[in-house]
């Protein structure tokens, strides 16, 4: 995209309603505007992160074996009145009435939807296990939205419902997506620590939440160091065998991790002092079983091989996609803007022209921009070469293509990397295979 031409309404001066460095970066780089409180319009910088993103966690919701669906954002009251959880969930569920004055709702979640759906088209046991998920809105009428996109009241989530038909099924549909989440937060250049966690108003007996590291999170936690270094990409563990998904877990369960509600200080008192990590975190998954909570209320059965009725059992598994927007600019971010890691970034690379109407920069940025296509934001403006650095920095391209005339004359271009500060000087074409290799 040419800066120019471009909706990417940068603000110089810090807004007074942020207080963590996510929500003052995301307004300030233009990702982000609040229509009304705790609710945010994605602007075109914001909405392609939001999007890399989304499809990250896509992917590997799909290499685990879970089916993409889409459900709505109203649902019938009817449905939690079923699950006994319309009355009980409380002034967080944003309630409406239609014309005919039946009682409908803003999904803050959908376990009841996706058993009733499951329940209507499931025919026998054969048809077991599976998981299906969504990448959906979801409302919820949080007392205190704060910190932007952090806790919102509308916020994008992906949820993901696992069918079991018994208790040792369920638990590697479990396995399964904690090893999913691990790879999807390491693609997501976090470091995000599993801790087991209360099940809340989902209910059930088995949970984790998912932890990034930011002095800014809203949990205090402590971690084994040896959670830092391995590389759940690189691990060759097989999500579709059980045999390595019971080595998963044995490995992650040899690893202490806990919030401050669960810690256990007598456990924590054998780790080498060495290896202990004490921080802060943002909670940016949450994964639960819960056996036939919802399956026996909403009338989910199916007939076993032996004619008799099994009532399968479940789990739900969420990522707070748009939390995690603000939870790696928390992770990834300096004074003087945002540090985007290169699979999230909303372009890949920024183009700097540093004399706008002097032929040869014009020229390269031009055969810059044209190789780069989609990846590239040029700033093509008007504007002092000091008012492009500070915008590329606060927008955080992971490379910055700076072209300015002495070097423009010689067919050379400065390639900065924006986690480094790393400058050096190269052709064009190779500034381009850098970018793009
Ligand atoms: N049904 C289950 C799992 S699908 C569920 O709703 N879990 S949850 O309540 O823990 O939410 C899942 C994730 O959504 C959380 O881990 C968090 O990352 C994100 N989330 C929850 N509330 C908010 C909020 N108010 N703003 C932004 N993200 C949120």
């Amino acid at each position: 995209m040419r800066l120019s031409r471009s909706f990417v309404p940068t603000l110089k001066e810090t807004p007074n309603e942020a207080q963590i460095a996510s929500h003052r970066l995301m307004l300030r780089a233009g990702l982000i505007r609040q229509t009304a409180a705790g609710i945010y319009a994605w602007l075109p910088a914001g909405w392609r992160v939001l999007q890399n993103i989304a499809q990250i966690v896509r992917e590997e919701q799909d290499a685990s074996g879970a089916q993409e669906v889409l459900m709505p954002t109203i649902q019938s009251a009817d449905l939690w009145r079923q699950s006994g959880r319309y009355d009980g969930y409380g002034q967080e569920m944003l309630r409406l009435k239609d014309r005919h004055e039946r009682d409908l709702l803003y999904g803050p979640t959908n376990e009841e939807m996706i058993t009733e759906i499951f329940a209507s088209g499931v025919k026998s046991y054969r048809d077991f296990p599976q998981n299906l998920y969504h990448i959906q809105w979801k409302f919820r009428d949080e007392v205190r939205p704060r910190f932007g996109v952090m806790r919102g009241r509308e916020f994008l989530m992906k949820d993901a419902y696992s069918f079991d038909l018994d208790y040792e099924g369920a638990v590697i549909a479990y396995r399964k997506m904690m090893l999913a989440y691990m790879r999807t937060f390491q693609r997501l250049g976090l470091k995000a620590i599993p801790m087991v966690a209360d099940t809340g108003p989902i209910g059930g007996d088995l949970s984790h939440e998912f932890i990034v590291l930011a002095p800014t999170g809203e949990s205090a936690v402590y971690f084994d160091s040896d959670f830092e270094n391995i590389d759940w990409l690189k691990s060759e563990y097989d999500i579709n065998n059980p045999a390595d998904l019971e080595a998963f877990t044995t490995q992650m369960t040899s690893m202490y991790a806990a919030t401050d509600e669960k810690h256990d200080t007598k456990t924590w008192a054998t780790i080498p002092d060495a290896r202990k990590r004490e921080g802060r975190g943002i909670e940016v998954g949450h994964i639960f079983y819960f056996g036939t909570k919802y399956s026996a209320p909403m009338g989910l059965a199916v007939t076993g091989p032996d004619g008799s009725k099994i009532t399968p059992h479940m789990g739900s598994y969420g990522i707070g996609v748009s939390r995690l927007v603000g939870a790696i600019i928390e992770a990834s971010h300096d004074d003087a803007g945002i540090i985007w890691p290169d699979s999230v970034a909303p372009w890949k690379a920024g183009i700097l022209n540093l004399k706008m109407g002097d032929a040869a920069c014009d020229a390269i940025c031009e055969q810059v921009y044209k190789a780069l296509g989609g990846n590239a934001l040029y700033d093509d403006r008007g504007e002092r070469a000091g008012a492009k650095f500070a915008d590329a920095d606060l927008m955080g391209h992971p490379w910055q293509i700076i072209v300015g005339p002495r070097g423009a004359a010689n067919g050379m271009v400065e390639l900065k990397r924006r986690a480094t500060g790393e400058r050096s000087e190269l052709s064009v074409a190779d500034a381009i295979a850098r970018v793009t290799g």
